[in-house]
Formats: structure tokens, C-alpha cells, sequence
């Protein structure tokens, strides 16, 4: 059997049970538990897992989250942790996670490549007499999943071709910062011949620097870039050395034929199989299911980038919005069945590097970069909003005197000290394209460690994260 061939009677064999799932699920729905999906994502480092650990732990240890209204009105009768309803999923590391925070020295925890999910159930008394008269306490289980929004970033390129797609990543290098990071790649593909023979090892060695060109335009101090694909490249998972991620973009113009068995026909072939095989499953298997999502934006982390950071990352942030907009993708929207993310929450993160009374202002901007995006690809159908957000607050208010004039700070321990001190980050302006001509120097986001004070029993410091929880779940435990 050919590959497309293959392909396609793979889809329509998935496409066939995934309806008969879908039915069993809805005939049985009226007994079951309510369960809610809520996907948390972002890029690289955006806060995902410190978000989630907080989620947990400040859920687990009620008490610090008022502006969730069924916390704050006292409905809330308890949280437990539960098994996760699919089990070859790696678990979230919630306890991991925690202990490295409340270590002695605290630490921030572990990256993490891949997705995982957590199921954390809440019991509830309803504010509804006529619910709680049926049932007396209701449960809600909500199932976290955590996964790297680079996955995301993906799906324009089902839509391409190996030409045309090379030819774009190419197109890309010829402006800094990503001309000179790419050196090292360009240098490796200037000694490549794309019509030998295919031999793994060449294209291990391309994937390789390739790779490592996309680490540098995320990892690079102030570099920040956003638009680094394929996703997996950045974010493997479990699937690390894989042949289906051993491919690189090469030189070749759009529509050009490549010679049967080259160097270049295999690569095109390896990204034929990472569409189908990788980006396709994920949101066949893990996107298609989620219910709530909340996107953690780095803001302020591209903002130290300058101009071009904040421009992929509005570019990302439209590849983003696609992704809830299935109807507009002919591919995307009949393997989602007509189901929709219900509600998404859009949080600019790490707020509390920045004092309290700019917040507002990283909110507006966040609006405003999410509208000229919006405007290229508006949600339909989905609850969309913005807030500013912090899942471990570092800091505390405090004041300086700056030039004569006493200016608001940030107090809190800077990653390469152990004491307190108070920062003042600059001012965020209240235009996106002021935000993008920023001088270096404007803005000085420094990492803070976390605070030492926190307790295994009680709930973790936050920004926000009682109102993030209310705009997702608050409507579902009423
Ligand atoms: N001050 C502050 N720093 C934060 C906060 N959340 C995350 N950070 C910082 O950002 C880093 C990355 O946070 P993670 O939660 O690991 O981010 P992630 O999105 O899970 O990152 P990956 O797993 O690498 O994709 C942390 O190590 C902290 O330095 C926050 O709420 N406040
Ligand atoms: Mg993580």
C-alpha cells in the first residue's frame, strides 16, 4: 500500500471510532462525574508548570484564591487528588514540582518537554437549591493538561509543502538575530549535497545544527523568538532521535522536483511523516478534547527581545488563534467533530516582576497584541479574555526615589543574590509599538528566586490566579 493511501485509510479508520466514542461518551454522559479538560500552554519557559503547580497546591490548601467565587462563598468542601483517566500519559509532576519549590534552597522546577496531565476533583455544594435538593454535594473532576504551545505553532504547516516551507525558514535568516544564529546550520547545509544519495547520518547531522539554531533563538539572552518550527524540534517529548523528527529545511525553491532516493526527497519525505504522524495525532488525540485553555504569554520576556521578539510573537499568537478557529482549516475542523474550546483565558505571565500598578498596562498591551492578531484570525464561538497573572508571586511592593521622584518597585531576592533587594523595572508604555522601539535598558526584568517562605500545607502567593480559575471553571461550579 502506498503511504497516502495508508495515510488516508488510517484517518478514516480513526475518524470511524472516535464517533463511535464520541456517541458512547454522550449516551453515557448523564451518568457520569462531570469532568472538565483544561489545557494550560505556552511557550517555552512561559510559566506553565509553576501555573499548575500553584493551581494544584492552592486548590489542595484552600484559602488563597477569594476571587474564585465558589472558594470565596465557602462551597468549596474539599480537593483530592485523583488517578488521571489516561494512563499512558505522563502524569503532571505536581509533587516534583512543589518540592523543588519549598526546598531549602528553593529551586524553580525542571523544564518539561512534553505533555502531561494531572486530575485534581473538587467537592462542591452547589449554589443552586434545586441541585443541591437532587444531590446534596457535587464533584467536579478537572483534568489539567499541561503541553508545549510549540505544538501549536505547528499548524501552518500542514498546509505546506517541504518546498515551500524551507523556503520560508530560509527566508527568515536573512535578518538578525537570526542570521547570526544560524551560522553554524547555513555552514552545515553549504556542505550538504541534496542530490546524493540519503544516508541517516546527514540528515543527523542537519536536524542536529538545525535544532540547535532554534534552541539559541529561544534560549539566547534577549533573544526571545517565538516562530521556531517544527515544534518537536524545541519540545521532543518521548520522541527524541526519532526518524520521524530527523529532518531539516534545505535549500530548494517552491514547486522544484527532487531526485527519487536524494538527501533532499528523503527529508521531504521525514516531513510529509511529521505532519501526519506527530502534528496530526496531537490534535486528533490531545487538542480535540480540551474543553478550557489557558495561554500563558511571555510579554515581557519577548519585550526584552525588542521588535522582532514581539512581532513572532503576535505571529505565534495568530497561529494560536487558528487553532480555535477549526471551521476556517480544512483539515482541523472535521477532526474535532464540531466540538470547541469553550472558553479560553489568554494571561500575560510573571506579572509580579513588575509593580502593581502596571499591571493593568501589561494587560492592555496583551489586549492590544492579541487584537491586531485577532484580526487576522477572530475566535468563533469561544469566551475569549485577557488578564495579567503570576503563578508564584517573588515579590512585594515596595517604593524607591528615583531622580527625586519616589517610584513603584519590586522587592524580592534576584536570582544571583540571597538578599532582599527592591527593583525598579522600568515603565511599560502604553502603546504595542512603543513596546516594540524600547532602548535596551528601558525595561530590566530581573529573575527573582522564589520566595523562602512557603509551606507544604499552605497556599502558594499568586497574581491573579483565583480570578484566572473563576473565568474558566467558575460557571461550572455553581
Ligand atoms: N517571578 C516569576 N517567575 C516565574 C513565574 N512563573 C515562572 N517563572 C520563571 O519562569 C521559568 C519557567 O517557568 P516554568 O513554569 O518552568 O515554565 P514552562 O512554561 O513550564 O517552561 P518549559 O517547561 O521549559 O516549557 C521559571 O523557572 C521561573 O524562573 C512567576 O509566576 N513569577
Ligand atoms: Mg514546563
Amino acid at each position: 500500500m502506498n503511504n497516502d493511501i495508508r495515510r488516508q485509510t488510517e484517518k478514516l479508520l480513526a475518524d470511524v471510532s472516535d464517533r463511535t466514542a464520541d456517541l458512547v461518551e454522550t449516551l453515557a454522559a448523564p451518568f457520569a462525574e462531570p469532568v472538565v479538560r483544561l489545557g494550560v500552554t505556552g511557550l517555552a519557559r512561559a510559566g506553565k508548570t509553576v501555573a499548575i503547580t500553584s493551581i494544584i497546591q492552592n486548590l489542595l490548601n484552600q484559602g488563597g484564591l477569594p476571587l474564585l467565587s465558589a472558594m470565596g462563598s465557602g462551597r468549596i468542601l474539599g480537593a483530592h487528588l485523583s488517578e488521571q483517566p489516561d494512563l499512558t500519559l505522563p502524569r503532571f509532576a505536581f509533587e516534583d514540582h512543589r518540592d523543588a519549590l519549598l526546598g531549602d534552597p528553593s529551586r524553580w522546577p525542571e523544564s518539561t518537554s512534553s505533555i502531561s496531565q494531572f486530575r485534581l476533583t473538587l467537592r462542591y455544594r452547589s449554589a443552586a437549591w434545586v441541585k443541591r435538593a437532587m444531590g446534596g454535594d457535587s464533584l467536579l473532576h478537572i483534568d489539567i493538561v499541561d503541553y508545549p504551545g510549540e505544538w501549536l505553532l505547528d499548524l501552518p504547516l500542514m498546509t505546506l509543502d517541504f518546498q515551500t516551507w524551507s523556503r520560508q525558514v530560509f527566508a527568515a535568516t536573512e535578518q538578525e538575530p537570526r542570521r547570526g544564529l544560524a551560522q553554524d546550520w547555513l555552514a552545515a547545509t553549504r556542505e550538504a549535497d541534496l542530490n546524493a544519495k540519503w544516508d541517516e547520518r546527514d540528515a543527523q547531522r542537519l536536524h542536529q545544527t538545525y535544532a540547535e539554531y532554534l534552541r539559541q533563538c529561544r534560549y539566547a539572552t534577549r533573544v526571545k523568538l517565538s516562530m521556531l518550527q517544527p515544534g518537536r524540534f524545541l519540545m521532543p517529548g518521548d520522541l527524541a532521535g526519532s526518524p520521524a523528527l530527523t529532518f531539516a529545511p534545505l535549500p530548494l525553491r517552491p514547486g522544484q522536483a527532487l531526485k527519487n532516493g536524494s538527501l533532499a526527497a528523503g527529508m521531504a519525505k521525514r516531513f510529509e511523516d511529521y505532519k501526519h504522524l506527530i502534528v496530526w495525532r496531537f490534535f486528533k488525540e490531545h487538542f480535540s478534547r480540551i474543553d478550557r485553555q489557558l495561554v500563558l504569554v511571555d510579554l515581557l520576556g519577548a519585550a526584552e527581545g525588542g521588535n522582532i521578539a514581539i512581532t513572532e510573537l503576535q505571529e505565534a499568537m495568530i497561529s494560536v488563534l487558528k487553532a480555535f478557529k477549526p471551521g476556517q482549516n480544512s483539515w482541523l475542523g472535521p477532526l474535532l467533530h464540531g466540538k470547541r474550546v469553550e472558553r479560553i483565558l489568554f494571561a500575560a505571565t510573571k506579572a509580579d516582576h513588575l509593580p502593581t500598578s502596571q499591571h493593568d498596562e501589561l494587560k492592555r498591551l496583551l489586549t492590544s497584541l492579541l487584537n491586531e492578531a485577532q484580526s487576522r484570525s477572530a475566535v468563533a464561538g469561544a469566551r475569549t479574555s485577557v488578564m495579567a497573572l503570576a503563578g508564584l508571586r517573588t515579590t512585594a511592593p515596595a517604593t524607591a526615589t528615583l531622580d527625586g521622584h519616589t517610584v513603584d518597585c519590586v522587592s524580592g531576592i534576584p536570582t544571583d543574590s540571597d538578599t532582599v533587594e527592591a527593583v525598579y523595572p522600568g515603565k511599560l508604555p502604553r502603546d504595542l509599538v512603543d513596546l516594540k522601539n524600547l532602548a535596551p535598558g528601558d525595561l530590566e526584568i530581573l529573575s527573582f528566586k522564589p520566595p523562602a517562605s512557603m509551606e507544604e500545607i499552605r497556599p502558594f502567593p499568586h497574581i491573579n490566579l483565583d480570578r484566572a480559575l473563576e473565568e474558566l471553571l467558575g460557571d461550572l461550579l455553581q
